[in-house]
């Protein structure tokens, strides 16, 4: 039996190189080894209010992206989250047996209370609360699966410490359940940084004009938006003094072309920095227009895509509900 892989995506926002290069890429690189589910997690997106029509819409937007990347829906399970109310069920059964101190320790949540703390509305704790609950959920999602491996970008690598201890816990208690997952990085592009602020991780709720590429981006605006990223005072690329904008721009360009360290830096020791953004953003254009043509033609076809989304929520319900009746056995729930 291959070992089974399971990630998604939140259908908010548009999804940007970040997503692609930290997650999605990485999928395309190993669906072919082993068993792979890939969700949209709009249970996930709804801890913040999302207008129904526009959720919708996000959710085939993001299925028709990762067929876009090239996942073979006839390999791999394409599925929606909140179509597999195991999910949901999951969820509650380990929020019950997840210590609120292995919660409070999340960046994430430390990041999300810190912002409301300055605003001090009682009702805005809310989504403090289901920032919190978030990776219990995602804990769900994968326990759920028995997956083996989960591959993602680097924040999310804390969360999946989180679902191996909750996982652990668990077996504990009630005896041997779940598989207790490994992580997935991948070598170059872990982590893509913001272009207007490098100190920052690219992503979707970035406000900044020229903070992220996003995977639908027409070309002239992927330039626009590498060519302003922010750099440093150096004139020119050296490997060794380059500051955190040169090396986020270089570790894109790595990623996308796969060329490895020393061709790097015999292409780029001693550019100026001008040169260097004509080329990660000729290179990213390169990567993204047939992306996107193949994006044209999957949405044009609305009908074999939902029938994708029906097909792969179909497939993984039978091994969703097995974990949850499995669970509530251990557990003395009534099945
Ligand atoms: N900047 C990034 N670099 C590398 N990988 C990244 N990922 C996200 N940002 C980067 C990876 O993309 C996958 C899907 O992420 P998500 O949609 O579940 O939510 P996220 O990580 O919260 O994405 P964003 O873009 O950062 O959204 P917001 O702004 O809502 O926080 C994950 O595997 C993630 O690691």
């Amino acid at each position: 039996m291959r070992t089974r892989v399971f990630s998604g995506m939140q259908p908010t926002g548009n999804l940007h190189i970040g997503n692609y290069l930290g997650a999605l890429k990485n999928w395309v690189r190993i669906q072919h080894d082993y068993e792979c589910i890939f969700c949209i997690v709009d249970l996930h997106a709804v801890t913040v209010y999302q207008n129904p029509a526009e959720l919708r819409a996000k959710i085939n937007e993001t299925a028709a992206l990762y067929l876009a990347a090239g996942i073979d829906p006839k390999d791999c399970a394409i599925m929606v989250q909140s179509a597999v109310p195991a999910h949901a069920e999951l969820a509650w059964m380990l929020t019950c047996v997840t210590p609120i101190g292995w919660l409070e320790r999340m960046t994430q949540y430390k990041v999300k209370s810190a912002k409301q703390e300055s605003v001090g509305d009682g009702l805005l704790q809310y989504p403090v609360l289901m920032a919190a609950e978030y990776p219990v959920l995602m804990a769900a999602d994968i326990l759920l699966y028995q997956a083996g491996i989960v591959p993602v970008g680097e924040d999310q690598a804390q969360h999946l410490e989180l679902t191996r201890d909750v996982a652990q816990r668990f077996n504990s208690l009630y005896g041997d359940t779940f598989v207790v997952p490994d992580t997935s990085l991948p070598t170059v592009g872990a982590r893509v940084m913001g272009l207007d602020d490098p100190t920052q991780k690219m992503s979707k709720s970035a406000t900044g004009m020229n903070h992220a590429v996003a995977l639908l981006d027409a070309p002239d605006k992927i330039r626009k938006t590498i060519m302003r990223a922010t750099t440093d005072s150096n004139p020119e690329v050296d490997f060794d003094t380059a500051g955190p904008g040169v090396l986020n721009l270089l570790s894109i360009y790595q990623a996308f072309s796969g060329e490895p360290d020393d061709t790097m830096k015999t292409r780029f020791t001693g550019m100026r920095y001008g040169d260097l953004k004509k080329q990660v953003a000729e290179m990213v254009v390169a990567h993204l227009e047939p992306f996107q043509q193949r994006y044209r033609e999957i949405t044009a076809d609305p009908a074999c895509l939902a029938a994708i989304l029906r097909d792969g929520a179909e497939r993984v319900s039978p091994i969703a509900n097995s974990t949850v009746g499995t669970v509530k056995r251990r557990m003395g729930l009534y099945t």
